[in-house]
């Protein structure tokens, strides 16, 4: 099961596979990080669907993830899921975040998404302490992947290297 995983160093817009996942804000209205890159990338049609949602259901709340299409980007889709902000650990952080990667699955499974790419959701400008975030991340889509036959590839595109050292450390153990 876990040889559906791969750990790779780079950039989520580059990526080839149906969908990538966004780390947002509530408001999706773009934002910097993650966020600003697939933004620019993949041009003004995901802003406009992005406005489309909020109009319909309100902001999108913590742990959960909405979808929209690629625009200019190699993906299909792109999941715009809201990762939590870091607050010293008592605020179910841990719960939130494992949330984003269980509720974006769920919703590619939804949209016949063979393969998936997730960034280190809220470990820049949230703050999460990387090595608990990796565990929660790699945990959690261990889990949800038992129960996703249809899920050929899942990729987790480190943008920094303490991230990429942290998860092929702990991919295989
Ligand atoms: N490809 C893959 N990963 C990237 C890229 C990229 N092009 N650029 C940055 N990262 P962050 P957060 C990594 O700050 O902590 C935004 O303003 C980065 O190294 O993007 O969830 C949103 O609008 C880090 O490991 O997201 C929100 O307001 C990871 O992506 C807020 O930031 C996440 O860092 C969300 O904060």
């Amino acid at each position: 099961m876990t040889a559906r995983i791969e750990i790779i160093r780079g950039d989520i817009t580059q990526q080839n596979v149906d969908a990538i996942v966004n780390a947002a804000n509530t408001s999706l209205m773009g934002g910097s990080g993650v966020d600003g890159a697939i933004h620019r990338a993949g041009g003004p049609a995901i802003l406009e669907e992005c406005r489309a949602i909020v109009a319909r259901q309100g902001k999108c709340p913590a742990g959960e993830a909405v979808i929209t299409t690629g625009g200019l980007l190699p993906a299909r889709f792109v999941i715009h899921t809201v990762g939590p902000v870091w607050n010293g650990g008592k605020k179910k952080e841990a719960m939130v975040l494992s949330n984003c990667y269980r509720n974006s699955l769920q919703l590619a499974a939804t949209h016949a998404v063979n393969s998936i790419a997730f960034p280190n959701i809220s470990t820049g400008v949230y703050r999460f302490p990387k090595p608990e975030a990796a565990d929660i991340a790699l945990t959690t889509v261990k889990e949800v992947l038992t129960q996703l036959e249809s899920m050929e590839r899942l990729l987790f595109v480190c943008f920094d290297e303490d991230n990429y050292n942290l998860y092929s450390s702990r991919l295989n153990s």
